[in-house]
């Protein structure tokens, strides 16, 4: 049986590509990359081949094509029970699924003043008023999930999970950016950072040759 296929785009730039990859990679879940770079002359006609909305991730699992990073989330929970993708206590699932959630819906201001760049170095740029605003938000998040679900491991939940995988490009950014954090959120950077399927998606980021001007603040 052939493996499922996740269809991304560039590992510098695509910070939804990055979430389910690091995800099935942490997890050891078998699958093939297929990277398409972002709106390159080859883009519109492979990504109409391969995903129905048109953007990436997608992940084609045989004849089913699962769009949408949190869609993706749940179609791997599914597949892989056991309380891998999300917590197996209900009460930290539950927590895990607010925090994850509330990043693939929010935090617009910090999202467009620090776009996830692994390959840049950019402190003090993106400070904007409502990028700060955000963080502080995902500060007090990031601290409320380690003290009530966090003592098993470094992670949100102890051991790594789909929450971490949806702040994972804010990890990046962060470092990105130079932004001061609190110590618990240092602690946090510092174990997503460490991964070793965070430094290789970081690694082949960094040896791409493609460049979007969008994407680049300065
Ligand atoms: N809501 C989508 C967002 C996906 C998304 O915006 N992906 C970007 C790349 S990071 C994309 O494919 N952009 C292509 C386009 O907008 O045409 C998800 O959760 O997966």
């Amino acid at each position: 049986m052939s493996l499922p296929v996740l269809h991304i785009g560039n590992k510098n730039y695509s910070s939804w590509s990055l979430r389910p990859w690091l995800l099935m990679k942490v997890l050891e879940i078998p699958f093939e990359e297929h990277l398409i770079p972002l709106f390159d002359e080859n883009w519109d006609a492979e990504i109409a081949r391969v995903s129905p909305s048109r953007k990436v991730p997608c992940l084609t699992d045989g004849d089913v094509a699962v769009w949408e990073t949190m869609a993706i989330m749940e179609y791997l929970h599914e597949h892989h029970p056991g309380g891998r993708v999300w917590p197996e206590n209900p009460k930290a699932r539950a927590m895990a699924r607010c925090a994850a959630n509330e990043m693939h819906g929010g935090f617009t201001g910090l999202r467009s003043a620090m776009p996830m760049n692994v390959r840049k170095s950019l402190p003090g740029r993106g400070h904007t008023e409502s990028a700060l605003k955000d963080i502080a938000r995902i500060e007090t998040l990031w601290a409320d999930c380690r003290k009530a679900h966090g003592s098993g491991g470094p992670f949100l939940f102890g051991r790594f999970c789909a929450a971490d995988a949806m702040f994972a490009p804010v990890v990046s950014r962060f470092v990105t950016y130079g932004v001061d954090l609190q110590p618990v959120s240092r602690a946090y950077v510092e174990a997503v950072m460490s991964l070793p399927a965070m430094e290789a998606w970081i690694a082949a980021g960094r040896a791409e040759p493609w460049i979007i001007e969008h994407d680049e603040v300065d």
